[in-house]
Order: C-alpha cells, then structure tokens, then sequence
C-alpha cells in the first residue's frame, strides 16, 4: 500500500471520530444541565430557609410571627391582672416642689401622654380603689396648673386608678365651695362607680407621696399642716383643705350643706355630720400629711359668711334636709380635657341675694 491510500483511509476515520467526539459532547453538556438542576432542587427541598432569602418566603414568616404575636397578646389580656401591691413600689416621699411661672397646660400635657381625659388607670397591676379627685374652682387657673403639673405623677406613682374633675362655677354669685363638691360627688357617679373622693383645694399641693390618696373604714383628712400654718394642725375638729371619704360614707353624711354661700364653716359641718354618724376623722402621721398652699389673697366674691356660726349651730337637725338629697343645679358644659374634666355648673346664688 502507497502512502496515499494509507491517509486517504485515515482521514475517513478521522472524521467518524471527529462526530463521535461531537456528540459526547452534546450529551455531556445536556448531562450537566439536567444534573444542575436536579441538585438544585434537592437543595430547595433539604433547606427551605434558602427560599426565606427570597422575597416570598420572607413575608410568609413575618406573617406568621405576627400572629403569634397577637395570640400572646389576647391570652395576656384573658389573664386577670394581679392586683397592685399593698404598697407602691413607685413611692419616693418627700418631693421638692417647683413652681416654675413660665409652666404652660402644653408642658403638663406632654409629660403625662397615659392619662386619658383626666382619668388613669394603672397599666402592669390592678388599682386597689377607684378614685374621683374633686377639686372646687373659679378664676384660679394658674393654681390648677400647678397642682395638675404635681398631682398626676403623685396619683401615679400611688399606682391609684383615679380621675380628675373641677368643678367650676359660673356667673360671679357669691362662691360655694361645698355645693360645687356635691355637684362633682353625684356628676362624677354618672361616669362610674367610684369607691372613694377626695375633696381638694385647688392651691394645696401634697409634699410627700406617702400621703394615700386613698379611702378608710373612716374619713380622712390629709393636711395635718402647711406652710403657711409652719406645718401644723390649726384646730382638733379641722376638716378643711384635703379630705377622703368613700362614696358611702359621703352619702350616709348626706354630703356637704349646700347653703354655706362665701368663705367658711362648711368644713366643720362635714366634720358634724361625720360625728353625727358615730364616724371618727383619721389623719396621716404629721410628717407626712404636708401641703405647700400656693400663696393668695381672699378672692373677690368669696367674703366670709358670716351665717357661719349660726348655721353650725343647726347641723345636727339640718343635715338630713340640706346636702346630696336637696342640692339642686344645672349643668353648663363638661369639657373632657386632656388631664381633667371641667364640669361648669349654674349653682345658683344664696337665698338673701335672690
Ligand atoms: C380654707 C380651707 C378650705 C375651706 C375654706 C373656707 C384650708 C387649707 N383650706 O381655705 O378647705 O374650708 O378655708 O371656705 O384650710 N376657690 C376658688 N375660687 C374662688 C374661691 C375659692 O377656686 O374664688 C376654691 C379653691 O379651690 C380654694 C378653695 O375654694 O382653694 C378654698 O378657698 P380659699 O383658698 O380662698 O380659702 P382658704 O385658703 O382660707
Ligand atoms: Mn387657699
């Protein structure tokens, strides 16, 4: 055989070869493809966290998680609070006061964003007493900017549930005092069944927070001393200024007089009644029941009543006629603020006077 014939035979082969190799090629390539992909999906089904990388999956847990959270949440709420402990752990005593002029509602507002118009009610624990604060009011604004600025953490730090309410009187009639507080007493009732008040000046302001706002087996009084008086009891019988009496008591007293009209008196009376129902008056201990009065004049419109005497002298058969069961009034406005509610009422004038 030539050499030509020889490679002519060669390259023939060569080229069977050639398509041979082509098509191992084809299939290897289809091989990895296939086999990509099903390595692919074994890893899907082994790790579906891979999937939570992705848009999707993501969305699916966040959901879930949310509803495990609101779940949590219901139960929590199913479950009955405990009750607030005995005392407070949130108590500090004595607190140094300020009475800063420039203060405005706004500032007393955003540092007290949980009370809700002019009510509280402890979030982590039950309240042990449900508490109406009735404070009697006209033209003392500044007063009761200060003692709203102070009075809303006490109560808090009291872990009280407890609300706020003035009672402000309109037109210029000569003030009453004691009528204003029977009027919060049966307006306040309306909203719910409070078990204790406590009947307070607008320009007494509490110095220490273990003073309780809260009532007793027996009436309480809650300024042993002020300032202006160097801190101490003016007089035995003395009912005035800040007193706690549960809704009961209140009532079984048939609440304040209502014909006690200018400044005076109407502290004693309550006192009378109270010893009429063979009830006593409790106070704090002397260190602790002390009150700053925010310093002013006799307001024009209150002068002193000069009855005063004279109708102590009746109390004992007088308080069944003239208290709660006789007092009557319109209401002008309730204006649920943020931190009180201002029930503005007609109370009319006294009888001389009509
Ligand atoms: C004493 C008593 C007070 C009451 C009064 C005689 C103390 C600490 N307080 O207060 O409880 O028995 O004598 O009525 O002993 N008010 C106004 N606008 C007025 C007038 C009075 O808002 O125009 C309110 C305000 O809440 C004030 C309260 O009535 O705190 C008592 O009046 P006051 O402060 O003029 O009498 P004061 O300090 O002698
Ligand atoms: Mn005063």
């Amino acid at each position: 055989m030539g050499i030509f014939p020889f490679m002519s035979k060669l390259m023939r082969k060569g080229k069977y070869l050639f398509l041979l190799l082509l098509c191992l090629c084809v299939v290897a390539w289809i091989a990895t493809f296939s086999s990509d992909d099903g390595v692919k999906t074994a890893q899907e089904e082994l790790n579906p966290l891979d999937d939570v990388k992705s848009g999707g999956g993501f969305r699916q847990l966040e959901l879930e998680s949310e509803m495990m959270q609101s779940i949590e949440e219901r139960v929590e709420e199913q479950l009955p609070k405990h009750s607030c402990p005995e005392r407070s752990p949130l108590l500090r005593g004595s607190l140094k006061l300020s009475f800063e002029p420039s203060l405005t509602i706004e500032q007393v507002e955003s540092v007290n964003e949980e009370v809700v118009e002019g009510q509280y009610n402890p979030s982590d624990c039950t309240a042990r007493q449900s508490v109406a604060i009735l404070i009697p009011h006209r033209n003392r604004e500044k007063h009761l900017l200060y003692l709203l600025y102070h009075l809303h953490p006490f109560l808090q730090r009291q872990q009280l549930h407890y609300a706020i309410y003035v009672i402000h009187q309109a037109g210029d009639a000569t003030f009453n005092r004691a009528k204003l507080l029977n009027v919060g007493y049966l307006e306040a009732l309306k909203d719910q069944n409070w078990d204790c008040f406590i009947f307070h000046d607008v320009d007494l302001v509490p110095e220490n927070d273990h003073n309780l706002y809260m009532c007793g087996e027996q009436p309480k009084h809650l300024v042993v001393g002020r300032n202006s008086t160097g801190y101490k009891l003016r007089y035995k019988g003395y009912f005035g200024g800040v007193s706690a009496m549960t809704t009961e008591q209140f009532h079984k007293v048939n609440g304040f007089p209502n014909s006690y009209w200018g400044w005076g008196g109407e502290d004693d009376d309550l006192r009378i009644r109270v010893q009429l129902q063979k009830m006593s008056i409790i106070r704090p201990s002397p260190e602790v029941a002390r009150y700053t009065m925010v310093f002013h004049k006799r307001d024009s419109g209150n002068q002193v009543n000069k009855d005063r005497m004279q109708l102590l002298r009746r109390t004992h058969h007088m308080w069944m006629k003239d208290g709660l069961n006789s007092c009557s009034y319109k209401v002008v406005s309730i204006d649920r603020a943020p931190l009180f509610i201002n029930i503005t009422v007609d109370i009319g004038q006294p009888e001389r006077d009509r």
